[in-house]
């Protein structure tokens, strides 16, 4: 049953869908050419186009208006292309066999039962050499600022970002732990493109550092509820949510440890931090509070 949203809602939810649609054109623009010449392009375009929540280039986009009003920039939407590019690109990778081995992702097949398993691979690289591409010349920005945009995105995907929060989901995330330990690879694992995201905004807005600061608090606390979401919504059917309910399971996760309502308690726990980061910032009441807000509205918005 859909839930009924008050107006601002709505019209939030209009607005997202208008930055979606303008993400969703230019990353067609940067993917290869359709129709693509071989697997490879293939693979990228439909991996990368297929529906997401577009979650991490929202998050840029609507931390700008926050910082700077306006309409969203051509740097802007480049970037976001880069951070989707790479979040698809982790995607490929995630569900293969030596990973999650999953048969599903954005309800279609996951592109390793789609292309192959070479196919997967190399796409996933060409995305993530593409989108560092795009990282290092997005219009109108200064060299020292393309530079830090690039060495964060690094950071961000490497091994202490991406690469690492895989790892530990891989070896730990099977065996009992504890909430700390689950947490902690959560952070490691959803949040650095969360934080990725708002710091681009930041560095492209040229923010105070105090407010970079608690952006990146925001970005966590978001990212960490966001994760719980996603674990909760695993628990439902594929009818539920729409998609790859299933995917986790047998994993410990905190609805496994503690149960969906503590889990669930968490979400507010963190979103309640993520306001308060917001707040400290200087942006309460802004897009990025309208976000929070429409999580607590659409509890599975994240599944
Ligand atoms: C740097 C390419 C690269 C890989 C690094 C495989 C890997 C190593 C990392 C994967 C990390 C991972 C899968 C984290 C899960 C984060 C998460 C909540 C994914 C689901 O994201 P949504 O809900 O998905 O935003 P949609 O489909 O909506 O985009």
């Amino acid at each position: 049953m859909a839930i009924a949203l008050p107006n601002t809602q709505h019209d939030f939810e209009k607005r997202v869908g208008a930055l979606r649609a303008q993400v969703d054109e230019r990353l067609d623009q940067w993917l290869p050419p359709a129709p693509p010449q071989d697997a490879i392009g293939n693979a990228m375009r439909d991996g990368t186009l297929a529906p997401g929540k577009r979650i991490r280039p929202l998050l840029l986009l609507l931390t700008l208006q926050d910082l700077q009003g306006g309409e969203a920039s051509d740097a802007g939407l480049d970037l976001a292309c880069a951070l989707e590019m790479v979040h698809a690109a982790s995607l490929f990778l995630d569900d293969m066999p030596c990973m999650d081995n999953a048969e599903l992702r954005r309800g279609r097949p996951t592109i390793h039962l789609q292309f192959g398993e070479d196919v997967a691979v190399l796409g996933s690289v060409a995305l993530l050499s593409q989108a560092f591409s795009i990282a290092a010349s997005p219009a109108d920005i200064p060299a020292s600022v393309r530079n830090q945009l690039v060495r964060l995105l690094a950071q961000a995907t490497g091994a202490q970002g991406l690469v690492r929060g895989q790892f530990h989901d891989l070896r730990e995330g099977q065996r009992a732990r504890p909430l700390e330990a689950i947490a902690h690879t959560n952070r490691l694992k959803t949040c650095p493109l969360f934080t990725a995201a708002v710091e681009f905004a930041a560095l492209l807005a040229d923010a105070s550092a105090s407010c970079t600061r608690h952006l990146n608090g925001f970005a966590t606390e978001l990212g960490l509820a966001f994760q719980l979401l996603d674990d909760l919504a695993d628990g439902l059917s594929p009818q539920q949510i729409g998609k790859d309910a299933g995917k986790d399971v047998g994993k410990s996760t905190v609805v496994a440890l503690l149960g969906p309502e503590a889990a669930r308690q968490h979400v507010e726990e963190h979103l309640a931090r993520a306001e308060q980061h917001l707040i400290d910032a200087g942006i309460g009441g802004g897009q990025l509070a309208q976000l929070l807000e429409y999580f607590c509205a659409r509890p599975h918005w994240a599944g």
